[in-house]
């Protein structure tokens, strides 16, 4: 009885051994997670002569752990290379040009966000660290940086004006300007982006300065309405400028820009009909029109006077009146086989209660379709008699389309008065 609890017991405690071992094979540490590290070189110059610029970086993994490099310097500021990066087991090699995450030298000014930086000259400890489940290990040694660090391409100045961007043609706030100065050469790139990330790059204005050279540039934007194509949807946007020289050192610099009001204009005199009357005047009397206009775009249509209903008199001109061409307004306008200008009389896309004022100046908006009707007293009889007259819908500075164009021309009669 006794030995057989006795052997009971031996038993349980062999099965409790074996469970603990195969725990133990299990679970055993592993030791170090780094087996090895090392620095192919012992010095740099990472001047980008192609002379000791770069060096390997190798270490060997025994399980999967978080690997981080850095520099220290003598007085113990750390450079960091890679920080707490997931690596799986086995042997992992990477460049190194001397290139770490971005930092300011004491007593220095910089503009931009400094990403990255080559290290200065100097005596370094390199260290390659992981960390992993049942410890973390590491492995150091030195690096000396031999040559002088280059200037950084610091971005100064960096400016987008105007800060709110109505792409539409409309003559108001349809270009955006960015402004940046260089401080030492290196690509420059800007990019809108948007909430999501998304960048759309903006094209550098040609000729002021040769791309990438240390100085002033600008980039022009339009939001691809002069190419017929939609500007980026209204909303507020991010303008980043990148800089990044020959070592690869890189600094940011970031505004912002609404845009506002956006889209390519379009715009119709509807059936492309105009009713005129009448077919015969007498010198003293009145051509009388009436079309129909159809915002058929996405972007309001700005315009300007005078409005639907003046009277012009046949010598008469917008511009005698004070009404200008204004660059990317849209009026309508009578010509004539004998007038001398293209489009003399011209006229509000409506009357300012059909409009909608946005700031300053008037707006047909998208959808909006409004009647014109007006009229040219006929003062003069022409050396060509009978004569054509025609209507069109004009882009002012930008474009008559050819849809707009001399629309629906209507045979005139002009009799003398005796
Ligand atoms: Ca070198
Ligand atoms: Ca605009």
């Amino acid at each position: 009885m006794r030995a057989s609890i006795f052997a009971s017991v031996l038993a349980a405690a062999a099965v409790c051994g074996g469970l603990l071992l195969a725990v133990w094979l299990v679970l055993r540490p592993a030791g170090a997670a780094l087996r090895t590290a090392e620095f192919s070189s012992a010095t740099l110059t990472p001047d980008a002569d192609g002379l000791d610029d770069v060096l390997r970086i190798r270490y060997e993994l025994a399980r999967p752990a978080l690997v981080s490099i850095f520099l220290l310097d003598a007085a113990g500021t750390r450079y960091t290379f890679r920080s707490a990066s997931q690596r799986s087991s086995g042997s992992h090699a990477v460049l190194f040009s001397g290139i770490v995450d971005g930092f300011a030298l004491a007593g220095e000014t910089v503009s931009a966000e400094i990403l990255a930086r080559v290290l200065p000259a100097g005596d370094y400890t390199w260290v390659v660290a992981a960390a992993a489940p049942g410890g973390d290990s590491e492995r150091r040694g030195t690096l000396s940086i031999l040559s002088q660090p280059a200037p950084l391409p610091d971005v100064r100045g960096f400016s987008v004006s105007p800060l709110v961007f109505t792409p539409n043609r409309d003559g108001i706030s349809d270009r955006v300007w960015i402004n940046a100065y260089l401080a030492a050469p290196a690509k420059l790139d800007v990019s809108l982006i948007d909430d999501a990330g998304a960048a759309r790059p903006i094209p550098e204005r040609e000729g002021t300065i040769a791309p990438g050279a240390a100085g002033l540039h600008t980039f022009e934007y339009e939001g691809g309405v002069d190419l017929g194509v939609n500007p980026p949807p209204d909303g507020t946007y991010s303008v980043v400028a990148l800089a990044q020289d020959a070592l690869g050192q890189r600094v940011r610099a970031q505004g912002k820009l609404a845009i506002e009001l956006g889209g390519v204009p379009r715009a119709e005199i509807v059936n492309a009909a105009v009713s005129f009357e009448p077919a015969t005047i007498v010198q003293g009397e009145a051509l009388n029109f009436s079309l129909t206009v159809e915002n058929y775009g996405t972007a309001p249509l700005r315009t300007t006077g005078p409005a639907p209903g003046y009277a012009y008199k046949q010598n008469e001109n917008a511009n005698t009146l004070g009404w200008f061409e204004e660059s990317g307004a849209w009026r309508v306008g009578l010509d004539c086989d004998t007038c001398i200008r293209d489009y003399p009389w011209r006229w509000a896309l409506g009357t300012p209660e059909e409009l909608t004022k946005i700031g300053d100046y008037y707006y047909l908006m998208p959808g909006q379709r409004v009647t014109i009707s007006s009229s040219v007293l006929i003062t003069d009889v022409p050396e060509r008699n009978p004569l054509y007259f025609w209507a069109g819908l004009i882009h002012e500075d930008v474009e008559i389309s050819n849809v707009n164009n001399r629309v629906d021309p209507f045979f005139v009669t002009i009799v003398p008065r005796n």
